[in-house]
């Protein structure tokens, strides 16, 4: 069943202390229908204070609100679902966790094996990518459009797309058969609390 937030821009949150103004100005000015919570390279207490923090303001927009990798983040926030990756816990866990409700999400990198498995196994929407290359994670490995386009093709879940997409080539991976297009650096370069 197809979710319908998620289309679109995907707003992924930077991995950097947390600027909640910058995050809302970001979710009006694109209408952003679902916002990820990526801060990895933190503490526990700091993402849970963040995560608090982001869940209400999702509350307040209306906006899916999705953790990064932490089932149990997740849970104890009452966020939306969660995005997994390869070596995060399983879909099997995060649905026995967070349940039938729950957003999960699985990166697929350009593997559409995993993709498939990730739809069996009961995942919301699959992420592919590097579609571009990425300024916040340079050594991703990429993922054609001609990827995505064969994944539109054979799965039945929404398809976002990752990794360098900005405002100038969003179209391209829309055209290819994104639902959805998360963006970082697109989003939040210039909103750094300086
Ligand atoms: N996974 C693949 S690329 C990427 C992640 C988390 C980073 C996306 O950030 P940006 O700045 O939109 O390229
Ligand atoms: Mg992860």
């Amino acid at each position: 069943m197809h979710h319908h937030k998620i289309s679109g821009i995907y707003a992924i949150t930077p991995d950097r202390a947390l600027d909640i103004d910058a995050v809302e100005k970001i979710l009006i000015q694109h209408n952003i229908s679902i916002l990820q919570y990526r801060h990895k390279t933190t503490n526990t207490i700091i993402q849970l204070n963040e995560a608090q923090q982001l869940q209400f303001l999702c509350l307040k927009h209306h906006t899916l609100f999705i953790i990064n990798d932490d089932i149990n983040l997740a849970k104890k926030v009452g966020a939306g679902g969660v995005h997994l990756g390869k070596t995060d816990a399983s879909i099997t866990q995060a649905r026995a966790i967070l349940g039938a409700d729950a957003v999960i999400g699985a990166s697929c990198y350009n593997d559409m094996n995993l993709a498939q498995q990730a739809q069996r196994q009961g995942a919301d929407y699959v992420a592919f990518g590097a579609l571009f290359p990425s300024p916040t994670k340079p050594d991703t490995p990429k993922c054609g459009l001609d990827i995505v386009a064969q994944a539109a093709q054979s799965l039945n879940i929404p398809i976002v797309g990752i990794g360098g997409i900005n405002f100038d080539n969003q179209s391209q991976a829309f055209d290819a058969g994104c639902d959805s297009v998360a963006m970082i650096n697109a989003l939040f370069q210039s909103t750094d609390s300086r």
